[in-house]
């Protein structure tokens, strides 16, 4: 009978894992395949829309955020080619932008999206490439960025115009609030300027201390008078990268102040807004105060929660979220924008090409070296390749249940989404977990200072 069962696992016949030398020649054989699919959506970026911010697939041309460009696709997709090994594009890439862009512009931006995409993606260039003109732009935004952080509370407006620095949007939530400090942070210590750091820093704090005595936050607040519009608390757009940088900002700076108030935040968000009421592990929402749930919300950017519960040491909850990310993939055979956990069905059926949940899966495949995450990230992989590819790039869907196809593809897609994915299937050695912290738009930094 043993020589049966030993000669039908030779043969394949019984499930389990692929002996070592299958499994480093299947994984190289999909970050290979990822990379191409890279080469496949950057080549339909420059043939439809080069110079410009982002592509659309497909109606093969091109959007601008603000009617003229800041290449933003380019610049998001940069780091993504250099650890890839892309050597040509990577290096013609850095030259056009340290040749052409330029924020020297009388255009009103939205000073969140500006730091993670183009400050983040500045800084991580930099310290891959050594090249001064990325880190001189990036100190260029952030002078002109900071004029942002001038209201009464030290919290940032929502816009700040980068010539003349004057400040629009009085209403913002937590997450563009506090998702600033591991960009101007890195700035400061690079360059030695306190500056930075310390006004990121202030707006973070200054947030922190508003939440409700649960220690909850809501999803929108008033920046001039501190007063929360939207008590609403949730892991969701709006709010989510605001817990991701509080234990993202005790890691790269080993900052104190940011581990306590992580570990003082983390505490309530396992209380009141965890949920395993419906089956599995889930975050939905709850109001601030009474941390009474209000929705079983769940959806696409919720899912980078397993990755910063993994990051925080907890690994279990991290994985059973996963299970339960997997699940909302799976529903539809791609994940919606918001699912209501509880009913299993789509409230907002979009798929905006978004990155957290194989985020989350590269980061539990590094701390538990569970082929089930690598076997995760095929299928979200595979149903990439079926639902969203198309001729020139990529495309969101406008509704996971018909697969619909939207003319949309953000430039997080080659920031984030093929970068978590070829991380995951790519030797370890292709970049060193340990020695870097992702910013929410997967830009790695280093602590060089
Ligand atoms: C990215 O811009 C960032 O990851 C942000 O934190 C959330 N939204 C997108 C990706 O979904």
């Amino acid at each position: 009978m043993r020589i049966m069962i030993v000669a039908a696992m030779l043969g394949g016949l019984l499930p389990g894992p692929p002996v070592a030398g299958a499994q480093q020649s299947e994984d190289a054989r999909l970050a290979g395949e990822v990379r191409a699919e890279f080469l496949h959506t950057w080549h339909a970026y420059k043939t439809y829309a080069w110079g410009h911010d982002e592509l659309r697939p497909l109606s093969a041309s091109y959007r601008d955020w603000y009617g003229e460009s800041f290449y933003m696709t380019a610049m998001d997709a940069l780091d993504t080619m250099v650890l890839m090994g892309l050597k040509e594009e990577a290096d013609s890439t850095r030259e056009f932008i340290a040749t052409h862009l330029s924020f020297d512009r009388d255009v009103s931006v939205k000073n969140f999206e500006f730091t993670i995409r183009f400050l983040g993606g500045l800084l991580s260039s930099y310290q891959m490439t050594g090249d001064g003109r990325l880190l001189r732009l990036a100190r260029d935004l952030g002078d002109r960025l900071l004029p942002a952080f001038r209201s009464p509370t030290g919290m940032p407006y929502v816009n700040v115009n980068l010539k003349t620095g004057a400040v629009r949007g009085t209403v913002s939530n937590p997450a563009e609030i506090g998702t600033l400090l591991l960009e101007f942070g890195a700035l400061g210590r690079i360059t030695g300027d306190p500056r930075y750091y310390d006004t990121a820093k202030n707006a973070l704090r200054a947030l922190y201390r508003l939440r409700s005595p649960i220690g909850l936050v809501g999803e929108s607040i008033d920046v001039e008078s501190g007063r929360w519009v939207g008590k609403e608390s949730h892991v969701t757009g709006g709010i989510d990268s605001y817990y991701e940088y509080l234990l993202k900002c005790a890691r790269l700076f080993d900052d104190e102040e940011c581990r306590r108030m992580w570990l003082a935040s983390v505490g309530p968000l396992n209380a009141y807004i965890a949920d395993s009421s419906a089956g599995g592990l889930w975050y939905g929402h709850a109001d601030m105060t009474t941390g009474k749930r209000t929705a079983t919300l769940f959806g696409s950017l919720d899912a980078f929660l397993p990755a910063v519960l993994a990051l925080s040491g907890d690994i279990r909850r991290g994985r059973d979220l996963e299970e339960s990310c997997l699940r909302m993939w799976e529903r539809y055979g791609i994940e919606p924008e918001q699912l209501d956990y509880r009913t299993m069905t789509a409230k907002d059926p979009g798929y905006a090409l978004r990155p957290e949940i194989i985020e989350s899966a590269y980061y539990l495949y590094h701390f538990t070296h569970d082929g089930r995450y690598l076997r995760m990230g095929r299928e979200f992989f595979d149903s990439l390749k079926k639902y969203c590819r198309t001729d020139a790039g990529y495309a969101a869907l406008s509704d996971v249940v018909s697969k619909k196809k939207a003319d949309s593809m953000e430039s997080f897609f080659l920031a984030e989404t093929l970068k978590y994915l070829y991380l995951l299937f790519a030797p370890p050695e292709t970049l060193d977990f340990d020695a870097v912290t992702f910013n929410t738009e997967a830009h790695p930094l280093r602590r060089t200072w």
